[in-house]
């Protein structure tokens, strides 16, 4: 028995994700097709200045894009540092289906994009770029993650045939260093599925859930016996516990495969989405008292 299909987005920006994914589970779709749907929604529309076109660039004023895609039987794809392609999670998952390997990075990834057929544009649009120049005026300038309630888009997904799969795609922290990747294409790190236990994901400062692998962490708390909730508040709590964390975010979201859902974070201000048969949601995430 299953409670899918059940889709689970991260951040307000969740809802556009959720609404391509469950177009497709509402039809008994694959629960892989729907998370690539959901994740291809957030990055192809520029109001979302941290995913895909439109992302805010990095210090040097390039938009580089990290994106992670697995099935339930734990198969995964990922590229890095990739510039001037518009949809990476589509090309992750072409890593994972079509070559023996995991990620690929930078040049490699592009080159890969390229012989795949995907089409090279410009993603930095004119505010993206007016962001960076403003940003550029101010030397203490740091990435700050939270500030505009629109992150990484994570998205999660049971189908109605118990498979469990999830996606994530971002163009990282706004003013990043050159060459900086953060925790979204790294399994375990940005996300990490297990078919037979749940699905995990993180957003935020990347560099705290990269310390901890906080979402191969959730999962395997899930596999141990933990609830969702329970999974999404014991990894927040050992990234406060054992990192200085400053005043940045991390927010994470959890699915099992019962369609059990848990999100937790450090600070306010972590939100997600979720679509069943019954309800569209935004909901705000619970977080550590501070
Ligand atoms: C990163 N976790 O690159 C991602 C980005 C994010 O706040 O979620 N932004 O660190």
């Amino acid at each position: 028995m299953t409670s899918g299909p059940l889709v689970v987005s991260t951040w307000n920006h969740g809802r556009a994700a959720n609404e391509a994914a469950w177009a497709l589970l509402s039809e008994g779709g694959d629960s892989l097709d729907a998370v690539e749907a959901g994740a291809r929604a957030v990055e192809t529309d520029p109001s979302f200045t941290s995913v895909g076109f439109g992302g805010l660039p990095d210090r040097e004023g390039e938009v580089t894009l990290d994106a992670l895609i697995m099935n339930h039987e734990g198969d995964c794809g990922a590229v890095s540092c990739l510039r001037e392609v518009r949809h990476p999670i589509s090309v992750a998952r072409k890593v994972m289906e079509d070559t023996p390997h995991v990620m690929l990075t930078g040049k490699g990834a592009l080159q890969f994009a390229l012989e795949q057929g995907f089409e090279r544009e410009d993603l930095l649009t004119e505010y993206a770029e007016e962001r960076w120049r403003k940003s550029l005026e101010n030397e203490d300038f740091k990435p700050i993650a939270n500030v505009e309630d629109h992150d990484t888009v994570g998205v999660l997904a049971l189908d109605a045939s118990g498979r469990l799969a999830g996606a994530c795609s971002t163009s990282g922290l706004a003013g990043k260093m050159s060459g900086r990747v953060g925790d979204s294409p790294i399994a375990g790190a940005g996300l990490f599925v297990d078919g037979e236990v749940g699905v995990a994901c993180a957003t935020g400062v990347g560099e705290l859930a990269m310390r901890a692998l906080s979402s191969f962490f959730m999962v395997q708390l899930m596999r141990d016996g933990a609830s969702p909730q329970e999974a999404c508040e014991q990894a927040i709590r050992r990234v406060v516990e054992k990192q200085d964390i400053g005043d940045s975010q991390l927010g994470v979201l959890a699915l099992d495969i019962q369609g059990r859902v848990g999100s937790y974070a450090i600070r306010e201000g972590f939100t997600f989405a979720t679509r069943t048969p019954v309800s569209d949601v935004v909901n705000p995430s619970s977080h550590q008292a501070q």
